[in-house]
């Protein structure tokens, strides 16, 4: 097939998936397009199969906010007419899901009138943050009920979306992947371990955007309990809003010089393979794909109970879930776990062979594969 993928190129859970997602279906030999501003963090060289259109976006005095979305619609059209793709797959519905349908829209009204069915993909915020919003939730509905298929990550996503949308398209559940050949606990990533942590250490990890739902300043609180009881470090992986208010938190409780802020990363598995706890505090996860990337790696997630997690996590099995803001429970869950190492060990492995039986992308991937047959078929 040949697919035309839209994400959100920088550091997100949606477009990780979406490029995760381009980079194992042109393994499989499907010729992929991936359209958007910039090119997808995760796509870092020349890839057979992988093709990669900008958008340029033109300014114009006039244009405070200059309209993305248009260009988007263009773009899309121009590169399904020109290289002739069978369909388009958006990920985070705001803008992308209205942009496919205008593109869709355009094709078949302009000669030679090509039809072009669209996948959109929901992925968490687009439902439980954006799409809650006055302003986007009529146009985010429409644009859903539009699209010739609809996939979620997560059975609380797909049932959040019923909800607040009140939508009566199907919706697929189609959850998150790893491709657990790429994320494991491989031995020379663990000769590095000695540049975070003495032998005597253990190290906690922690991988986000540092935007306000992730809860980063309860990750310093967890941090700083475990600290006073186990010797230990914390990684802290990504950037955003939160960040220098978690720096300021780690100088006030004095255990900054056992923190490490590595900011943006392009290849996190070698870091995140070296930890032994994922701490995931949440507000809201629909899915925790870094719960499911650490997983991968045997390192245990420590996480809240919230949206699609316990989807993700069997409790006390592949690691553990505490009420959100709950940080005295996390604390002690990752005390006791971090005291005992082949209880440790034990989990990390169960951890693993949950994500390869679960959520492995040899598993996954055929799901989309079929969906797309599906809805070529339907709209055809
Ligand atoms: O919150 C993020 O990390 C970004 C956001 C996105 O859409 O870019 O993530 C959402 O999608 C991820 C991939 O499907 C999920 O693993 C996250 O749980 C989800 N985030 C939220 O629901 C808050």
């Amino acid at each position: 097939m040949k697919i035309g993928i839209t994400c959100y190129p920088t550091y997100g859970g949606s477009g990780v998936v979406a490029t995760e997602l381009g980079l194992e279906l042109a393994r499989r030999g499907h010729e992929i397009h991936f359209i958007s501003y910039s090119q997808p963090i995760r796509l870092t060289g020349p890839e057979p199969n992988i093709h990669y259109h900008e958008v340029e976006v033109t300014r114009y005095p006039l244009f405070e906010y200059p309209p993305y979305d248009l260009a988007l619609a263009t773009r899309m059209a121009e590169v399904s007419q020109l290289y002739e793709l069978d369909l388009l797959h958006v990920h985070y519905a705001i803008p992308h899901s209205v942009s496919a349908m205008l593109a869709k829209q355009m094709l078949a009204a302009t000669p030679p009138r090509r039809h072009l069915p669209f996948v959109t993909t929901l992925h968490g915020t687009d439902i439980t943050l954006v799409g809650l919003d006055r302003s986007y939730l009529p146009i985010t509905r429409y644009s859903i009920e539009q699209s010739d298929g609809v996939t979620a990550i997560s059975q609380y996503l797909r049932n959040r979306t019923i909800s607040i949308f009140d939508i009566k398209n199907h919706i697929e559940v189609i959850p998150n992947f790893v491709n657990c050949d790429e994320y494991l606990r491989k031995p020379e990533w663990l000769e590095k371990r000695g540049e975070y942590v003495s032998n005597d250490e253990r190290l906690l990890v922690h991988l986000s955007n540092f935007r306000p739902v992730k809860r980063v300043l309860d990750v310093i609180e967890i941090f700083d309990r475990v600290r006073k009881k186990i010797p230990s470090k914390l990684l802290l992986i990504g950037d955003g809003p939160d960040r220098s208010q978690a720096e300021w938190l780690a100088v006030q409780k004095g255990i900054h010089e056992h923190v490490s802020f590595l900011g943006k990363q392009d290849q996190i598995r070698e870091k995140l393979a070296i930890a032994d706890v994922m701490l995931i505090p949440s507000e809201l996860e629909s899915f925790g794909l870094a719960a499911l990337e650490g997983m991968a790696c045997e390192v245990v997630p420590i996480a809240t109970r919230s949206g699609g997690v316990p989807e993700v996590i069997e409790h006390g099995v592949t690691g553990f879930m505490a009420d959100v803001g709950d940080v005295e429970t996390m604390a002690r869950y990752a005390i006791d776990l971090l005291s005992d190492e082949s209880a440790l060990r034990a989990m990390g492995k169960r951890a693993r062979a949950a994500a390869r039986e679960k959520f492995c992308s040899s598993k996954i991937i055929p799901l989309y594969e079929g969906f797309y047959r599906k809805v070529l078929e339907q709209s055809s």
